[in-house]
């Protein structure tokens, strides 16, 4: 049970088969867990249909209804840890994420020292192709302002291209993140970094979806501006670090001194 990749849904019964079929062909032993929210076209039939023909490595579970790609994630990172896996990847299904990339992820993260690696738009070698002006301003607009607000030395804040280490999302209170759009994104970095998990962003090319819909609403745009502020708020004056980790996980539990604010690891 190495790695993993979570692809929330919502919709995509355009992309699914695509994506799936890109990821099990790089034959680097990723398995796929798709988080589908009741999507009316049918994308979980499609996905049941594909579990025959990649039994135990494509796991599906099914929500009620559409309830937003941060509690997807959460649900997603509940089920790997106690599955078992080391390295667990977000993903959307779009293909804006391409799924060559996923090695140079996991390279970060076992090979190079990151607890966290963060596919990037924003440093050097990275971009974005074919997104339209207005998107692309948004994107940086989003995550400059995320820099200057929370100091959070991350230039893509926003980036759902993930590797996270299972010490990480263990780590965390996940009960804690509230946040449903890309505020998600941005508040799952702010936690990992305030807890001291080093971050490292790889670039990545990002395309803008093909096929499909686009799930983005103004409500994300909102929940982004002032939740970023609230975060900012929070690690400033409510003991967010204590607030944030995982205290009820035994063995592993995150202690921190008061004083000095640097955590130690008890085993
Ligand atoms: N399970 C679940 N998945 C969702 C939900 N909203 C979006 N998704 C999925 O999350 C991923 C990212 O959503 P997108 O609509 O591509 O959002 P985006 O990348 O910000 O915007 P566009 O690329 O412009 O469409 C895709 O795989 C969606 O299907 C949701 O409420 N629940
Ligand atoms: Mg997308």
């Amino acid at each position: 049970m190495e790695k993993i990749v979570i692809i929330p849904t919502y919709n995509e019964k355009e992309n699914i088969s695509n994506i799936l079929h890109a990821i099990f062909n790089l034959h680097e032993g990723f398995h796929v867990l798709v988080i589908d929210d009741g999507s009316p076209d049918g994308t979980a039939d499609i996905v049941k249909t594909l579990q025959h023909k990649f039994p135990n490595q494509l796991f599906l579970e099914q929500r009620t209804g559409k309830l937003g790609l941060g509690t997807a994630y959460i649900h997603g990172f509940k089920w790997c840890i106690h599955n078992g896996y080391e390295f667990i990847f977000e993903m959307d299904a779009d293909f804006s994420h391409n799924p060559a990339d996923l090695p140079r992820l996991y390279d970060a993260c076992k090979n190079q020292g990151a607890d966290v690696a963060v596919g990037s738009r924003y440093v050097k070698g990275g971009g974005v192709v074919n997104w339209p002006a207005n998107r692309i301003i948004l994107s940086k607009g989003a995550s400059f302002y995320t820099r200057v607000i929370t100091w959070m030395p991350i230039k893509d804040a926003t980036a759902g291209f993930v590797c996270y280490k299972r010490q990480v999302l263990e780590t965390i209170n996940l009960d804690e993140i509230r946040f449903v759009g890309y505020a998600f994104q941005i508040e799952m970095k702010f936690a990992a970094w305030k807890l001291g998990f080093k971050i490292k962003e790889v670039p990545i090319i990002f395309q803008d979806r093909t096929y499909g819909v686009s799930k983005m609403n103004k409500g994300i745009i909102k929940e982004g501006i002032l939740g970023v502020i609230r975060l900012k708020w929070q690690s400033h004056f409510k003991n967010y670090r204590n607030r944030v980790a995982n205290n009820s996980i035994g063995d592993n539990s995150v202690r921190f001194s008061r004083k000095n604010k640097t955590y130690a690891q008890t085993k």
